[in-house]
């Protein structure tokens, strides 16, 4: 399953992002420190689901199909705020940064409103700078990296060197902070270091490096949270031409909550990540609750369209990873399991996956007795190495199934 880690300095709105997109109750609150130890949830992303466009009843069983819209889980991670000299292991920054290597896409939450101090105290919004609170946590992150790449390469250049061994060894040593072969791969060429001894490499090197892995290996977002409060729509367009490779969201993670529970007592109709809500019998509200929820249309929805938490995560998974989402069947012309139910499963996969992997990662056995895989879309046989594409429907035929 997909992980998505949470970061960025106290306050910001980590928590209250965290429990907008797994629906959950976790402690909220302006001292800095207050999450000590990580939380972890279910959240979804939000897909069309292809259940229309082939007419469809589905009946899901991994995901759920809301209004056409499939939601796919994935695990979420909120981590506590990040302190300067964390890499060094001051406060919890071993733990953050443990958690960090855990997952597969990070969110970067900002206070948009710049209501936070350099310290992680709540301000007056406008006080704050939220650039410079990006680079400040990025900044800790590229240390952190270059810990454990100092470290990698004390233990590599003790080794023969030969140009071509030395991806794997330093793959091996970094696989504690996800580092993937094909991170490495691409950072050795990209850095220009592939040739060079790691006796030889200077500190500059060794910097260079950790700032190409970190950047490649942990894809990140950044969350324009508070967008609600004043002096953010300002900060959210210097955000945007600062980060001007990276993804830069609009989100009011606390109008989130507002709605979910609102939803969740029956006052409004609500469905994550849809641009509007209805208020179902405004007889029923309190003048608080009522005051809220115009609060909400008028802070954000009139003005960023959607709170922008499903977004942020769709983005991430979508736009960030490449992820493509794959249905698999077992029965490719009713489209079903073996039981009849219709669309059970979505899989998200990564760019490049073939029907092969598909299959191994829905059961080894399945992927050492596959033959061949069917495209239930036209019954067209699709052969083991056929690379996936988004919304493909596909039926994995082993030697078994076809006698
Ligand atoms: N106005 C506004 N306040 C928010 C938003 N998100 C979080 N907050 C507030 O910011 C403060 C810190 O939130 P919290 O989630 O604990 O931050 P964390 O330390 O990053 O986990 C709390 O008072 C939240 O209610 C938002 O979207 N809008
Ligand atoms: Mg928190």
């Amino acid at each position: 399953m997909i992980r998505i880690g949470i970061v960025g300095k106290t306050n910001t709105g980590k928590t209250t992002f965290f429990n907008a997109a797994t629906s959950s109750n976790s402690e909220v609150s302006t001292y800095p420190f207050t999450t000590k130890r990580p939380n972890e949830g279910m959240g979804q992303v939000q897909t069309l689901c292809v259940c229309r466009e082939l007419g469809l009843k589905d009946n899901p069983r991994n995901s759920k199909c809301v209004d056409g819209w499939r939601f796919i889980p994935v695990e979420i991670i909120d981590l506590p705020g990040l302190i300067k000299g964390a890499f060094a292991g001051r406060g919890l920054g071993t733990q953050f940064l443990n958690v960090v290597a855990q997952a597969d896409v990070l969110l970067h939450v900002v206070d948009a409103s710049g209501s936070v101090d350099p310290e992680g105290k709540i301000t007056h919004p406008g006080m704050g700078n939220p650039i410079l609170d990006v680079y400040d946590v990025e900044e800790e992150m590229i240390l952190w990296f270059k810990v454990a790449v100092d470290r990698a390469l004390q233990r590599v250049k003790k080794r023969a060197f030969k140009p071509g061994s030395f991806d794997k060894a330093m793959t091996k040593e970094l696989v504690g902070i996800g580092v993937k072969s094909d991170h490495l791969t691409k950072a050795l060429d990209e850095t220009g270091l592939r040739e060079k001894h790691p006796k030889t490499w200077k500190d500059e090197d060794s910097r260079s490096f950790s700032e190409t892995i970190r950047t490649i290996s942990k894809p990140t977002l950044i969350v324009a949270n508070k967008m609600d409060l004043a002096y953010s729509e300002k900060n959210f367009d210097r955000l945007r031409e600062e980060f001007k490779s990276q993804l830069v969201v609009p989100v009011s993670s606390e109008a989130e909550v507002a709605l979910n529970r609102a939803k969740e007592k029956g006052y409004v109709e609500y469905v994550p990540g849809e641009e509007t809500f209805q208020v179902l019998d405004e007889s029923r509200l309190t003048k608080d609750q009522a005051w809220a929820l115009a609060y909400v249309e008028q802070k954000v929805m009139t003005k960023l369209m959607r709170t922008g938490v499903q977004f942020a995560l769709n983005s991430a998974v979508f736009k960030l990873l490449g992820m493509n989402a794959i249905y698999p069947v077992e029965n490719p012309k009713a489209f079903s399991d073996k039981k009849g139910n219709v669309l059970p499963d979505t899989y998200l996969v990564a760019k490049g996956y073939v029907a092969k992997d598909l299959a191994r990662e829905i059961h080894s056995d399945l992927a050492k007795n596959m033959l061949h895989a069917i495209d239930a879309r036209n019954g067209l046989r699709l052969p083991q190495d056929y690379q996936l594409r988004d919304r493909d429907v596909i039926s994995i035929v082993t030697a078994a199934r076809k006698k």
